[in-house]
């Protein structure tokens, strides 16, 4: 199959080709035979509208969909030639932060799998998030270049035009084929200018912020935290749906709308509040099309549809009406009518006006007024924001409100990073698994069989040598796979709690100097990268990295306990480090981490959770038993209570309790302050005494003795492999095409 298109494309054989070349056959490939797939003749269509995408490297991911990845790898392997070079070779687009952007990703790929007929609804940035890098144990930021011709960008025929306050732009849209597995392909468009200019990036990451019709795509926004360049984000987000929404409104007349009946061509669902413009701008359009006012909103509520990924109140956004005002002018009376009409009907709540006293628009509470569907994304999130975060919009729309727990494609988390596991489940249990993520639950039937027990021990080692070997060649680490692999990956955040581990490994280094050693040697990986403007996230990264130092040069601690900090961890990092995991730390302080993703990736590839009872952590929980899962800490009720009463006091904990003071004294002490930043180390310091606004102190003792009793149970390897099993077993309810079915059953009816 290769063969033939090499010989047209370049003239020559396989086993003549560069690798380049090859690359290039596989792309022409691909394309063609993703194209031949396309879902079309459908009625009703789906837009998810995401500010990111974060889709990982596409290849081998299509190859599988395809149904052509083994035939593709032995045929080049016949040539001499290896499919593993091509996919590092691919480079990664990391077209979003974290959780919510690889959720998107994970969405299209089940969209298509089911068959549906859906299309995403973003941005082409084309320095993505940044590039990290460790530099005197401190992260630097650089672009992220992934765009590359010939690639998967194909440039698309349509051409919209979007006005801003001060000028009008040309907008082109390049497209992504998205495969589904064994099924259809649907389509990922991306949004862009002919007139950003990629030379306005100087030094790093830094660029002149004012000059949108060149800056415009330059970079997707790495901040949930923090301020600076918040107008550059408002000009994104109105470029982002004004395209979305002039094409939405375009393929629905060419399916046959006459648009009073556009909710029967299009269901739109918001990904978070970054699109909430979306609901304002189709209204105009609508509008301009001559539809009255009161249908155009009608129209629009019983399209547009809204999740939300966070409770954190610093993360629900609110515009100026100034910067709506100076980005979409055109916008600013159909907010202030939308409000109009909400205030009118609830006079005296003016926590559900969508402009508030400050002159500030909410985005969330117009797109609860303003959409038909409003959901959280796990059991639990969706009980917090229904009882407490958005108890007065429940109150007011209880049909609104809707759980759809998260979920990831088996398809790039089994299939393609755990290509042994998957071998060994079909030998095991049959293929069906592969289309049917529920039938991994018969693998339950093996429990006590001991030649399975024993595979999945082996499987799991192999897996950790890979990653050894993987991080001895890209960071020059030695680590043995004899150790427990114990991994903390996500974005850096406080709620996110890397701090609580870093106790937990400053506690341990303790311990073993002072001659109290742990039965095998503890591997700690850590995977993070930080907002730029995180002051406190960077310093927490600095102390990974400090005490990774401090122990590499310790050979007394080194052979026991070793701490290891993944330079730049992005999707493809994650496919190698989540196989080769042995305990999954997902320890968010309770009610903060809405639901949590990678959670499922590592349960699914045997990985054992140690975790509070937050988010998906919960439904994990119930799921595998008490015995399959390590849960420490407060429950949620007890930490919304003691965050009501605002009397928590950090230093308490640490005064009453020796051993944390000891650890948290260690972060500034001698040893430390000479291999890092003494600044950075003490406001770090004060942080945790002074504040602790995330509560890792009072979890802190139910922490270490989680972790104590999780290293002493691994010690019983068939007992422990038994608690690998249940986890894979189980794990088929987070697969996002359980997601998506539900989503379409009760959202979007497609
Ligand atoms: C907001 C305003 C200004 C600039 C940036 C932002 C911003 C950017 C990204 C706000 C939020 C995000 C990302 C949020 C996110 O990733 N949330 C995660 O979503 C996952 C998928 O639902 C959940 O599993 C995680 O629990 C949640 O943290």
């Amino acid at each position: 199959m290769l063969e033939e298109i090499v010989s047209t494309m370049y003239g020559k054989g396989l086993d003549r080709c560069s690798t380049d070349e090859l690359y290039g056959a596989l792309l022409s490939l691909v394309q063609r035979k993703a194209g031949e797939r396309e879902i079309r003749g459908k009625k009703k269509k789906l837009y998810y509208i995401s500010a990111e995408f974060l889709i990982g490297k596409l290849l081998s991911n299509n190859l599988i969909n395809l149904g052509i990845y083994e035939d593709v790898k032995r045929e080049l392997a016949k040539a001499g030639k290896s499919l593993a070079e091509l996919e590092e070779r691919e480079p990664e687009p990391s077209l979003g932060n974290g959780g919510l952007g690889r959720l998107a990703a994970c969405f299209l790929d089940s969209i298509a799998t089911l068959g549906l007929s859906g299309d995403g609804i973003g941005l082409n940035y084309h320095f993505g998030l940044f590039r990290q890098t460790f530099k005197k144990r401190r992260q630097q930021e650089e672009k992220n270049p992934w765009i590359e011709k010939p690639g998967w960008l194909i440039p698309s025929e349509r051409h919209f035009s979007v006005t801003f306050g001060d000028f009008t732009v040309p907008a082109v849209m390049y497209d992504i084929l998205v495969t589904g597995y064994e099924n259809g392909t649907n389509r990922l468009h991306l949004f862009d200018l002919d007139s950003v200019e990629e030379k306005l990036v100087k030094k790093g990451i830094d660029f002149d912020k004012t000059r949108i019709r060149e800056n415009l795509t330059l970079f997707l926004y790495p901040d949930d935290s923090d301020d600076a360049g918040r107008l550059l984000r408002v000009y994104q987000q109105y470029f982002m749906v004004s395209c979305g929404a002039q094409l939405i409104v375009a393929e629905a007349v060419e399916r046959g709308s006459n648009l009073h009946d556009l909710a029967e061509y299009a269901a739109v669902q918001i990904n978070d509040t970054h699109p909430s413009m979306v609901i304002p701008e189709l209204i105009r359009l609508l509008m301009k099309e001559g539809i009255e006012w009161d249908e155009a909103v009608q129209i629009v509520t019983d399209t547009c549809a809204y999740t939300n990924h966070t409770i954190l109140a610093e993360a629900l956004e609110k515009w100026p009406v100034s910067f709506i005002e100076k980005v979409a002018p055109a916008l600013v009376p159909i907010i202030r009518r939308l409000d109009e009409r909400v205030k009118e009907q609830y006079k005296n709540n003016p926590a559900l006006a969508i402009i508030d006293g400050e002159n500030r628009v909410h985005m969330a509470r117009m797109d609860m007024h303003f959409g038909h569907s409003v959901n959280g994304v796990a059991y639990l999130h969706t009980e917090i924001l229904k009882n407490s975060e958005l108890r007065d919009f429940y109150e007011i729309y209880p049909e609104k409100f809707n759980n759809k727990t998260n979920g990831i494609t088996f398809r790039r988390w089994l299939l393609h990073c755990n290509p042994l596991l998957a071998a060994f489940l079909e030998e095991t249990i049959g293929p069906e698994f592969r289309k049917d993520a529920d039938k991994l639950e018969k693998l339950l039937d093996y429990k006590d069989d001991d030649g399975v027990l024993q595979r999945l021990q082996e499987i799991k080692r192999e897996n950790k040598q890979r990653l050894a070997q993987y991080l001895r060649r890209t960071q020059r680490t030695d680590i043995s796979a004899d150790s427990i692999f114990d991994i903390q990956v996500k974005r850096l955040h406080e709620y996110k709690r890397q701090q609580l581990n870093v106790l937990y490994a400053i506690h341990k280094y303790l311990e073993i100097k002072k001659g109290k050693k742990p039965t095998r040697p503890i591997t700690l990986i850590f995977g993070a990268k930080a907002a730029p403007a995180y002051v406190i996230a960077r310093d927490i990264i600095h102390l990974i990295l400090c005490l990774q130092k401090l122990i590499e040069r310790d050979r007394e601690v080194r052979p026991y306990l070793r701490v290891v900090m993944v330079e730049n961890y992005n999707v493809t990092k994650a496919e190698k480090l989540i196989p080769a995991c042995d305990i999954s730390e997902q320890i968010s302080l309770a009610s903060k981490e809405a639901s949590g993703t990678g959670n499922m990736k590592f349960m699914l590839n045997g990985a054992v959770t140690i975790g509070t009872e937050d988010g998906a952590n919960v439904e994990i929980h119930e799921l595998v038993g008490d015995g399959n899962i390590y849960v420490f800490g407060e429950d949620s009720d007890t930490v919304i209570a003691r965050y009501e009463r605002g009397d928590y006091c950090s230093r308490d904990y640490y005064e009453k309790n020796p051993d944390l003071k000891e650890a948290v004294d260690f972060i500034v002490s001698k040893k430390m302050v000479r291999i890092g930043n003494k600044k950075q180390l003490t406001r770090l310091y004060d942080e945790l005494l002074n504040k602790d606004w995330f509560m890792t102190f009072p979890d802190y003792p139910s922490y270490v003795e989680a972790k104590e009793r999780a290293y002493a149970d691994y010690e019983d390897r068939r007992a422990w492999a038994q608690k690998m099993l249940v986890n894979i077993a189980k794990a088929g309810f987070f697969s996002s095409d359980r997601t998506i079915a539900q989503y379409n059953e009760d959202i979007w009816h497609l």
